[in-house]
């Protein structure tokens, strides 16, 4: 009974070894296909993890967050600096070194993804777009993922970020942000004049403007630089873009230089005023000095600023003769902050630089140029020269 009931309750040796056979079997067959579906899984997750990334970096660019002016630079971004939904892992583990390259093209911004995590796996520098494919995962990267020819798309200059602040550095100099960057708002007045000036504009309840709002400026809405387009530059280098005091409006491009004109006149000892009064012989004396005005990089003699020629304003215009009443209608980012607006706003009239004997001024309440004699007195408003590098680009949205 004994050896019956042995032998109906387990196996004999034969049996094991047939099912051990079949087990391994089975696993041959199974296990490299459950390998690669992990492989692929992990894989997946690789890609929408840099894509994420890479979507993070792009709002940080396009708000402006980043230290980028430089337009001719290949730009790392530590993955460290950049907020995704994400984390910031590799499904391999975690992210020894990974990056954002960034570069402009122009219109706007091309994204890269390069990475390696602690396991090795990493992605060689591949372009953001559907080319980011498993393909460019590699287990076998090259040591050090940015070498001193890893500059992109003949961006000769290198910039990292520092993964402490997000900052780029050079020698240890905190770089600046863009000294001008686009305006977000424009600014607007209300025509308070019964005749004259912004009224005569058509700036008047039934009016042909149908509005007395008054805008001044165009928002910016292209790469291509156009005269009006409102920015806000950092003049003094304080860090910090005042709408009020700090509005310029593109007039010109000499050389690889911007011509912006300032939405205020400027008076020497008190930084900007919208009221001034003095003949043309000072006005050089009241245009704001290089201390005032550090962050331009323009200067001329000790100033940071000059006065806009009449071939300027014609051009900005767009109009071979200024000097006809309501010439500057169309182009009245000239007459802000004067009595254009109303009869207690500013002076009346703007200095313009002289040409030969002739003076010459623009005059807010017939919205044109006009000529006088210099015993005449006008408001000082500089013109600055700034860097196309320090200006914010347009980027499509
Ligand atoms: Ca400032």
């Amino acid at each position: 009974m004994n050896n019956i009931k042995n032998i109906k309750n387990g196996f004999t040796l034969i049996e094991l070894l047939a099912v051990i056979i079949i087990l391994g079997i089975l696993m041959i067959i199974a296990v490299p296909s459950v390998t690669s579906y992990i492989s692929d899984t992990r894989k997946a997750a690789y890609i929408d993890t840099a894509k994420n990334i890479i979507s993070g970096a792009r709002n940080l660019v396009n708000e402006g967050e980043l230290d980028m002016f430089n337009t001719n630079a290949t730009y790392y971004i530590p993955i460290s600096c950049i907020n995704s939904e994400n984390s910031n892992k590799s499904p391999y583990g975690e992210f020894d070194k990974a990056y954002v390259i960034v570069t402009f093209n122009g219109n706007g911004y091309n994204y890269y993804w390069v990475s390696r995590d602690e396991t090795g796996q990493g992605v060689k520098q591949a372009k953001l777009s559907d080319k980011l494919v498993e393909d460019d995962i590699e287990s076998d990267i090259e040591e050090g993922l940015i070498k001193p020819d890893s500059a992109l798309e003949g961006k000769n200059e290198i910039k990292i970020l520092d993964e402490k602040d997000c900052k780029t550095y050079i020698d240890g100099d905190e770089v600046p942000k863009y000294k001008c960057i686009i305006a977000t708002t424009l600014n607007t007045k209300t025509c308070e004049l019964t005749s004259g000036g912004c009224y005569a504009s058509g700036y008047r309840e039934g009016g042909p403007k149908g509005t007395k709002t008054i805008t001044f400026g165009k928002k910016v809405d292209s790469t291509t630089l156009t005269p009006g387009f409102a920015y806000d530059c950092d003049v003094n280098g304080d860090g910090s873009y005042n709408s009020n005091t700090e509005r310029f409006y593109y007039i010109t491009t000499i050389e690889d230089k911007a011509v912006l004109f300032s939405s205020h006149n400027f008076e020497g000892s008190n930084g900007q005023q919208d009221v001034n009064i003095f003949p043309y012989n000072d006005f050089e004396d009241k245009l704001p000095t290089v201390e005032q005005w550090g962050n331009v990089d323009s200067t001329f003699e000790d100033k940071a600023g000059r006065l806009l020629t009449l071939n300027e304003i014609k051009t900005a215009c767009n109009k071979t003769n200024v000097t006809v009443d309501g010439a500057l209608d169309d182009c009245n980012f000239f007459l802000e902050n004067t009595k254009y607006e109303s009869n207690n706003s500013g002076r009346t009239a703007i200095w313009i630089k002289k040409e030969g004997s002739s003076l010459y001024r623009i005059q807010s309440n017939t919205r044109r140029i006009t000529s006088v004699n210099n015993s005449s007195t006008s408001g000082v408003r500089p013109a600055i020269e700034i860097s196309l590098d320090s200006i914010e680009p347009y980027i499509s949205q």
